[in-house]
């Protein structure tokens, strides 16, 4: 295992230029910010619901919940992804971003960092415990949409940033394949501009009109179509750099070789076209659409699993080729050769682990019928924490070991990697625990997002306390892998000695014939607009012309 190579190394150049460098830390560190408080919010939550403890009278349960999912799903996860992909794309195209794409990262931080803060302020003053999903008719302050607004935005131009290095890279080596991460990167902000325009649409043009009290009502129907035209995208906007990191860094970590580079090119381009026109699963029990338009969403739900399925099937392959080629023999003997005790590849290993029941779920979830059992039931809780909060959070912590010190120019010690083991076993010990029991719980009706209630000591919601303490118990574990975390993160990035670091990009084994089409960008394009307007045109029009009266605002907290 390589983990401090100071001593022979101290002489290469870092893998990320200087300024590039600071810009990727001040995005993974506000991630990390945001991340610690979420998590205090979350083990909250679980606290109360659990039964254990009380909020003060100043507070209350869906403000400390609207803290928790703001804060973790949007925050955490769009300010980690910006600074992972724009530091690997300056590792892959020559170590630096280069003054353009510096510009705009810059900016897109500025206006991420300000969009934050008025979105966290108006959840603090208590005007705007809307839930992650700013589901109207629960109406927040103005401020707090013009928030999510800017965060939106800067990320754009964090997009940009990762063009223009495409494009400079593409001008200087004519006719050559761009590197992987480059490519994947740059699929993935693509998706996400596109995904982000009905969002956008949802904010500027409905939700804050009606918050400033310009338009008295909103149409509801319409508001939660667009945002889950923007709100399923989201998801494999968290689930691509993770898939990146699997792809192309775990490869090179564990000493193997990139599986195939055009399944990988395919796979995103995949994830492109079929991320966006599935938003109705998330609405398969609303009103308002019609069943043929759902039966539509849920078909193209079940197609948008097939580049899952192509990265798990790669996955194993690289783990099994690596580990013969290490010597492993026998069905599972290859298993045995894998670099169990380093924690840049055991954090992400868990994190797929988690991914097989998390995947299943999903295509439960997507399945018409059997959504109508869990919809609004706390499985669906259980689902994307399963999700995101264990294969992309565990992914991303894998990552943030060596990317800190990459970005610092300090190495990743023994006992720091020991403990980020320590660390992925409570992270993940807590998180089955109480995915677990969310799960179960679900099964038997038990509702998502509610405060502490026995129902009048009904006996069926008795019978979840059990699980309701699961739960608490695994939320209590997830802090102190949280904790722990931020521990080790601070120290990576002031105290640990100093060093060469590797920035790990894996390559496939032998130089393969990539189809050239794979990166024809205008054909993509044009294929998900086709794909979005199919999905979406009529049903939208219809909700244009078919309005049931619009909603006034409600403050319920
Ligand atoms: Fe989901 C609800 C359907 C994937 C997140 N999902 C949510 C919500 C979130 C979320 C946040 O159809 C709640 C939103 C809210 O607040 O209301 N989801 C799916 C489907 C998939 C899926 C079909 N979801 C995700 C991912 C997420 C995420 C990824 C975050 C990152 N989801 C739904 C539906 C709902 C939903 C409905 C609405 C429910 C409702 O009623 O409200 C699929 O894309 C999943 C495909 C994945 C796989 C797994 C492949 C496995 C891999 C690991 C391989 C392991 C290896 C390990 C290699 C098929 C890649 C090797 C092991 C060795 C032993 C060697
Ligand atoms: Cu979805």
């Amino acid at each position: 295992m390589v983990i401090a190579r100071k001593v022979e190394t101290d002489r290469l150049p870092a893998a990320v230029e200087r300024s590039s460098a600071r810009l990727g830390l001040a995005y993974i560190w506000v991630a990390y910010i945001a991340f610690g408080l979420a998590a205090l919010a979350g083990m909250m939550q679980g606290m109360v619901r659990g039964g254990i403890m009380e909020l003060p009278s100043w507070t209350n349960y869906y403000q400390i919940l609207t803290a928790h999912g703001v804060l973790m799903a949007l925050i955490f996860t769009t300010f980690f992804i910006v600074g992972f992909l724009i530091t690997g794309v300056a590792r892959t195209t020559g170590g630096r971003l280069h003054g353009t794409a510096l510009g705009w990262g810059w900016a897109g931080w500025i206006l991420m960092v300000v969009g934050t803060m008025m979105a966290v302020v108006t959840i603090l003053r208590n005007e705007a415990s809307v839930l992650y999903t700013f589901y109207a008719p629960l109406k927040a302050s103005p401020y707090f949409y013009i928030g999510a607004a800017l965060l939106v935005v800067g990320s754009w131009f964090a997009g940009f940033g990762v063009f223009a290095s495409y494009r400079k890279w593409k001008r200087e080596h004519k006719g050559e394949l761009s590197p992987l991460f480059v490519f994947m990167s740059v699929t993935t902000f693509v998706m996400w501009i596109i995904a982000t325009l009905p969002v956008a649409v949802e904010v500027i043009f409905q939700l804050i009109p009606w918050s400033l009290g310009i338009s008295p009502t909103i149409n509801i129907m319409l508001s939660r179509t667009l945002f889950w035209f923007f709100g399923h995208p989201l998801v494999y906007f968290w689930l691509m750099p993770a898939y990146i990191a699997w792809y192309v860094c775990v490869p090179r970590i564990i000493g193997g070789h990139v599986f195939s580079d055009s399944l990988s090119r395919l796979a995103f381009i995949l994830l492109l076209l079929f991320s966006i026109p599935v938003g109705f699963h998330h609405q398969l029990m609303e009103p308002g659409i019609s069943a043929g338009w759902k039966m539509i969403h849920v078909t193209l739900t079940l197609i948008v699993v097939i580049p899952s399925l192509m990265t798990a099937f790669s996955m194993f392959a690289v783990f099994e080729t690596t580990g013969r080629k290490k010597g492993g023999i026998g069905l599972f003997g290859w298993l045995k050769k894998l670099p169990w005790t380093d924690v840049r590849f055991f954090a992400p290993f868990v994190g797929m682990l988690f991914f097989i029941p998390g995947g299943a779920g999903g295509i439960i979830n997507a399945s018409n019928q059997i959504n109508a059992v869990v919809h609004n039931t706390i499985w669906v809780t259980g689902h994307f924490h399963i999700t995101v909060g264990a294969a992309v959070a565990l992914t991303f912590f894998g990552v943030s070991f060596w990317l800190i010190p990459v970005l610092t120019g300090r190495t990743l010690t023994r006992t720091a990697n020991r403990m980020g083991m320590v660390q992925t076993v409570f992270w993940a010990v807590g998180m089955f625990l109480m995915s677990f029991a969310m799960h179960t719980m679900g099964l038997q009706g038990a509702p998502r997002r509610t405060d502490y209630t026995t129902y009048m000591d009904h006996p069926t919601a008795l019978g979840w306390m059990d699980y309701q303490r699961m739960m608490a118990f695994g939320g209590g574990l997830l802090f102190v892998a949280a904790i722990l975390l931020i521990l080790i993160l601070l120290y990576l990035t002031f105290y640990a000695p100093k060093g060469y670091t590797e920035y790990p990009i894996g390559e496939t084994e032998k130089k393969q014939q990539v189809p050239r089409f794979l990166e024809r960008w205008p054909v993509w394009i044009g294929l998900v607009a086709f794909l979005i307007v199919m999905a979406y045109g009529y049903p939208i029009m219809e909700q244009l012309q078919h309005q049931a009266p619009g909603s006034p605002p409600f403050k319920t907290w």
